[in-house]
């Protein structure tokens, strides 16, 4: 049918009496509450309907247009969508924020106030995730027909609060009031297959067949979440998988009138899609987490093969109309999926199914660190995906052939580039997998991706010189610049105009303003309004209280050995030693605030964070220092919270161990919020220098290469100890107790870590530049019109880092979808 043109409500987003009366009848028709009895909750999903309304149209509106075109689509298959609250930024995307304001104002409810109301969806850990939300928004906004494919967890990341300074973790039940922007498919649903075992049964032409049967069935039903573009008119789709027990599970049991049995099992499988692993950069070798993968990846693949209609088409036209990015090798099962499908389902031969699926997938690789890379034990594959593993001994056979045939006599390579890892009991090397599967391997940083060429993936970058390819990480203006920093992005808009939200590159035309000191002095306005905002909610909810005109010193994201907040900690004690020693003169008043979740099991992170906060206790009772040194831990750092703060940031600490941090994505999020990096040759740090200039950033440490050097002439955590007396002395104060009187040791194994362990992370080795670096940075911060003019120059030149001109270049490379 064609759907008549007055069928909503809203004839007009930019009339107010429109508005208000849709949001008073959703309030009374959707949420069942009178007006003169609701509480704030009512009017946020009241709104928050009205708004989905908004996108609906135009959401359906975007996939007529890609039928129509029969445009080629991309899929992004991630265990993590970090998307955070859709409220104001739905708002924004669509261009109704001030209208919807009005509205409210009229009913005597403030819209910044109402958004706070809004549960953040924090399906993801960190900076994984929250890359998978900003592509997102990119697709949308360039009119891409994307779409994300992930998991409906009913808990996502856990909240952490803060008691005596330990980490304590809490259950978020984001769903608790329900989610007013997914629409709940229970017709979109399907089986899931697990365990069983595999029967070969010849066909009628004589081929062999493999029939996977007897198997435990679980059913994927489809949660859908509009994605909007800026401007409002495309809105794509996110489609997440919550896990539904299948009608076996109760027949069995109740046939056999053990009723409570039935729902039992029911539970338990539904349980699939209950949590997300809180683990970040370490694998997790539970057998739930490889169930949770295979779920979503077999649903999503079904889902995209039914969109596909393959009664009209050829599977050979698949690489034509589809592309799949695997969001890191979580989601990498889908190579032996989709070849299963291809080879037991529709009886395509191997070498056709295997060419459709290599130019069909690619894999995203965002980490070196050996201990994230997936591996799974052969048994336990064998057990819950036996056809799977039949199908991925069969693909590194033939890869290893072909390799041998190659390479001759080059046994160490054979071994090297398994699949399957025969040293430690046999496993599954799932980064092998997924290269071998896939037509393009992305790095997520110009160092990074160097460094998987010529380390961990040396051999496979012999194999395939032209797979490899580096796409820098982007982030999204939209939230970041435009809805994050309100004060900015109305400066930037009066000076430039308003296409830098969707033409993040013509920040570049702030360059020149940063010689002029009517525009320093407004752009410094701007940033001390935001430190003075910050400073309030710290003073509302943490009941401390900073100095806004204080330098603000951040370092925000998850707490990881490798990121090294215990680098800035012994720049913050050696800090406060000078002070007490009556060195003040060049030092200027600093707040040093730290954010991040540590994994549960995570202890030294954990240790750390326990450290942060009783460095903090003692140096806010210690008189001496008092207006001179601060130190803040934010508690439960999540999207909501980097909106708070990114704006207000001033020198953002970007201090991994070179060659460690994939990319990094808060560190581009600051610059474009104009804080300026202090920071090593690492990740995407490197490029920043390379955009913003070298002269408008503070770069320290060793090299990735140094590192790797002084390593094989051996590290001598001792030395650095001798060599630098104040250094010795913050080790020392942490190590016997100076922060920790009740108990004395609490600390020792961080300090064990650094001076007996080997220091893994070079935090000995860095420590003395990285001091040096501070020293600098508070001779500048002294001279604010050059520190202002270098903090525009970061706003300036940041604009190549918007995910726009990523998701651009995933087009162009690897998906064979320009724009
Ligand atoms: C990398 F391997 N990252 C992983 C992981 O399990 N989780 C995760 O968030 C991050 C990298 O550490 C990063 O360098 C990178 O920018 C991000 O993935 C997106 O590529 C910093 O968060």
């Amino acid at each position: 049918m064609t759907v008549p043109e007055d069928i909503y409500e809203i004839t007009n987003p930019k009339d107010i009496s429109s508005l208000k009366r849709a949001l008073v009848n959703r309030l009374i028709y959707s949420i069942g509450k009178d007006p003169v009895e609701t509480q704030e909750r009512d009017w946020f999903f009241a709104l928050a309907y009205v708004v989905r309304d908004l996108l609906t149209l135009r959401w359906m509106e975007s996939m007529r247009r890609y039928y129509l075109q029969d445009a080629k689509r991309v899929y992004y298959l991630s265990m993590e969508f970090l998307i955070g609250r859709a409220l104001g930024n739905s708002l924004l995307n669509i261009g109704c924020y001030d209208e919807f304001k009005l509205v409210l104002e009229d009913v005597g409810l403030d819209l910044e106030e109402l958004a706070e109301t809004e549960e953040e969806a924090a399906l993801g850990n960190g900076g994984l995730g929250r890359l998978a939300a900003c592509y997102l928004d990119s697709l949308a906004t360039l009119r891409l027909p994307g779409f994300g494919y992930g998991i409906h967890y009913d808990y996502g990341m856990f909240s952490q609060r803060i008691e005596d300074g330990y980490q304590i973790e809490h259950p978020e039940n984001w769903l608790r009031y329900g989610n007013p922007w997914e629409f709940p498919r229970p017709d979109v649903l399907y089986r899931v297959q697990f365990r069983g075992h595999v029967v070969e049964c010849p066909n009628a032409d004589g081929k062999r067949r493999y029939r996977w049967i007897d198997t435990e069935d679980v059913m994927a039903m489809a949660y859908d979440i509009p994605v909007p573009g800026y401007g409002g008119e495309t809105v794509n789709n996110l489609r997440l998988w919550a896990a539904k027990a299948s009608r076996d599970f109760e027949l069995k049991y109740f046939n056999e009138g053990n009723y409570i049995k039935a729902v039992e099992e029911k539970t338990q499988s539904e349980n699939l899609s209950k949590v997300l692993y809180p683990d970040d950069t370490t694998q997790m070798g539970r057998e739930l987490r490889l169930k949770q993968e295979y779920f979503f990846v077999s649903a999503s693949l079904q889902d995209i093969l039914k969109k596909f209609r393959i009664d009209q088409r050829d599977f050979s036209d698949l690489p034509q109309e589809v592309a799949i990015q695997l969001n890191d090798t979580h989601p990498s099962v889908a190579i032996p999926e989709l070849m299963r499908i291809l080879l037991d389902e529709h009886q395509v031969p191997w070498d056709d199914a295997w060419a459709i699926t290599v130019r069909t997938f690619s894999y995203t690789n965002h980490t070196l660190l050996p201990e994230a890379l997936e591996v799974w034990s052969v048994r336990l594959f064998e057990e819950l995906l036996p056809r799977h593993l039949q199908i991925i001994y069969e693909i590194n056979h033939r890869f290893l052939t072909e390799v041998g045939e190659r390479f001759p006599g080059d046994m160490g390579l054979i071994q090297r580039v398994s699949i399957i890892d025969e040293e430690r009991g046999k496993r599954v090397r799932m980064a092998h997998l997924a290269i071998i599967g896939s037509h393009k391997v992305n790095g997520v940083a110009a160092l990074h991706t160097r460094l998987m060429r010529t380390t961990i993936f040396r051999d496979f970058a012999r194999i395939f010189p032209d797979r490899f390819v580096s796409i820098t990480n982007g982030i999204t203006p939209r939230r970041w610049l435009n809805q994050a920093n309100r004060g900015l992005a109305k400066l930037i808009t009066e000076t430039i105009g308003p296409g830098w939200v969707t033409d993040l590159e013509r920040l570049r035309q702030l360059a020149a303003m940063a010689d002029e000191a009517e525009f320093r002095a407004r752009f410094r306005a701007v940033k001390s309004a935001n430190k003075q905002h910050l400073a309030s909610l710290i003073a509302k909810r943490l009941n401390i209280g900073i100095d806004p005109a204080s330098l603000f010193d951040v370092q925000i994201k998850r707490m990881h050995e490798y990121k090294r907040q215990l680098l800035n900690l012994l720049h913050v004690i050696t800090r406060y030693n000078r002070l007490r020693a009556g060195l003040s003169q060049d030092m200027v008043p600093r707040t040093v605030i730290f954010g991040g979740k540590a994994a549960p099991g995570y202890h030294a992170a954990k240790l750390v964070i326990k450290l942060i906060n009783d460095v903090s206790k003692v140096i806010g009772r210690d008189s001496t220092v008092a207006g001179l040194l601060k130190v803040v831990f934010v508690p439960d750092y999540n999207v909501s919270r980097a909106m708070e703060i990114m704006p207000a940031v001033e020198l953002s600490e970007q201090i991994s161990t070179a060659g460690m941090e994939a990319s990094g994505t808060g560190n581009m999020k600051m610059a474009v919020n104009g804080a300026i990096t202090i920071g090593t040759l690492d990740g995407a740090n490197i490029e920043i220098r390379e955009k913003v200039g070298e002269k408008n950033i503070f770069i320290f440490g060793h090299t990735a290469e140094q590192l790797d050097e002084m390593r094989r002439g051996g590290y001598d955590a001792w030395r650095f100890y001798y060599d630098n007396e104040e250094l010795k002395l913050a080790l020392d104060m942490i190590s016997t107790g100076y922060f920790s009187p009740d108990e004395q040791d609490r600390f020792k194994p961080l300090i064990d870590s650094l001076l007996r362990e080997g220091d893994r992370f070079a935090i000995l080795a860095d420590y003395e530049s990285y001091i040096a670096c501070q020293e600098e940075v508070d001779r500048l911060y002294l001279d604010s019109e050059t520190w202002t003019r270098k903090a525009i120059l970061n706003v300036a030149h940041s604009g190549w880092f918007s995910s726009d001109r990523a998701v651009r270049e995933y087009a162009e490379r690897i998906w064979n979808t320009p724009i």
